[in-house]
């Protein structure tokens, strides 16, 4: 059951990955052709600052830190990236939870290596945005004063073991369905960030989903379990792509930058045509009895998430809000002497780099 020897999301995640692989060419392609770069030097003599952007834009280069950027563009990204790295650290909380009690050695194991791996993911997501001439602790005071947000899926609770599996296969599935278009983000650090990320996040979504196979295929209590995880894991998970299109305020103009490359809607849909199939395999019901398959549109008719609800948990008012945050204080405040600790040893090592060798 480990290991590539049963039928899981890897159709759909090797599908995933090699859209992540082609991304990563893309890139690779895009620096090479370097067309029209100015490579930090201004545009070309005669062009405009702003139509140069725009013509980096739409011949599908990458806008680099040392680029010339829309004030408005710099916002954008480092609302985006920071929300996405808030996200990340937060997200380690609901698992976090249950690395003491992980049914084996092996499970505690592994999911102390994927939680680890979030904390990673939020360290190269400040990285990037800090890129963008915002420093960690302006960004780091933005969440714990509440200035900026993080995923509404965050603030729901793992009641039991088969919440790790059901985070794994629905909120890392989701994670990734929304990810893998940002590999080809307009702004380079945060396109080569995501790159790195989905590749790790299919791991983790695998992971969950051979936990839910383990338990959807062991007693009648543990298939009830995962069936009952499912069940209040669905629409937090759909709720994660954010508002319908209709009321997405960010969308339209993302995806004219091309940060976004699909809307909220559209990957919303892409995510639930890829969990079908994969419920069918793991003999568990997704809990919406209009779930069906719609010929004309080729995709599956479905019901929506309660955007109410990702409202008031948005603003604050979820299930756990108030424990996450804080958590995330009292980790921030419990930390301080690591973080004085390690200032204190780089204005040391910089004074005399042979005083703290070894
Ligand atoms: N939760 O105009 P839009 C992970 C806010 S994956 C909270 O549609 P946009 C991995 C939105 O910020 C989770 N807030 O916004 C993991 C905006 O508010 P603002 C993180 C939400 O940006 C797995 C307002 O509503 N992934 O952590 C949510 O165009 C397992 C209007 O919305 C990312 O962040 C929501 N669900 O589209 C870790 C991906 N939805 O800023 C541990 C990158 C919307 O004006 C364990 N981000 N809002 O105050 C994105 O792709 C986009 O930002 C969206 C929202 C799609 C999230």
């Amino acid at each position: 059951m480990y290991g590539n020897d049963f039928s899981g999301p890897d159709d759909a995640a090797g599908g995933l990955l090699s859209q992540v692989e082609a991304a990563e060419a893309a890139l690779r392609e895009a620096a090479a052709r370097g067309l029209s770069r100015s490579d930090g030097d201004g545009p070309p003599p005669g062009v405009e600052l702003q139509d140069h952007f725009t013509a980096l834009i739409e011949a599908d280069q990458k806008i680099e830190p040392r680029d010339w950027m829309p004030d408005s563009y710099r916002r954008a990204l480092i609302r985006q990236i920071a929300q996405h790295a808030h996200s990340e650290i937060i997200g380690m909380q609901p698992e976090g939870n249950w690395i003491t009690r992980a049914p084996s050695l092996k499970r505690k194991a592994i999911l102390l290596a994927k939680v680890q791996d979030e904390a990673g993911h939020g360290l190269y997501l400040y990285a990037a945005a800090e890129t963008l001439g915002v420093t960690r602790d302006e960004l780091v005071d933005l969440l714990l004063t509440g200035r900026q947000k993080y995923s509404s899926i965050f603030n729901y609770p793992t009641l039991t073991w088969a919440d790790v599996g059901a985070i794994g296969w629905l909120v890392d599935g989701a994670a990734i369905v929304n990810q893998v278009p940002l590999c080809r983000c307009s702004y380079g650090p945060y396109a080569r960030a995501m790159i790195r990320v989905c590749k790790e996040e299919s791991f983790h979504q695998r992971q969950g989903y051979e936990i839910l196979h383990t338990l959807a295929h062991g007693t009648p209590a543990q298939r009830a379990m995962a069936q009952d995880a499912v069940d209040r894991w669905w629409y937090p998970s759909l709720a994660m792509f954010g508002p319908p299109d209709a009321d997405s305020t960010h969308s339209a103009q993302s995806m004219a930058w091309k940060i976004k490359r699909f809307s909220n809607d559209e990957l919303r849909q892409r995510f639930v045509d890829m969990c079908v199939q994969q419920a069918e395999i793991l003999g568990l019901r997704l809990p919406d009895p209009d779930l069906r398959w719609n010929e004309e549109r080729q995709a599956h008719d479905y019901t929506q998430p309660d955007y109410d609800e990702l409202m008031r948990v948005i603003k604050g008012d979820g299930p756990c809000n108030r424990q996450r945050m804080e958590h995330r204080r009292r980790a921030h405040t419990d930390g301080a002497w690591v973080r004085e600790a390690a200032a204190a040893y780089a204005a040391k090592r910089s004074a005399d780099p042979t005083a703290v060798a070894a």
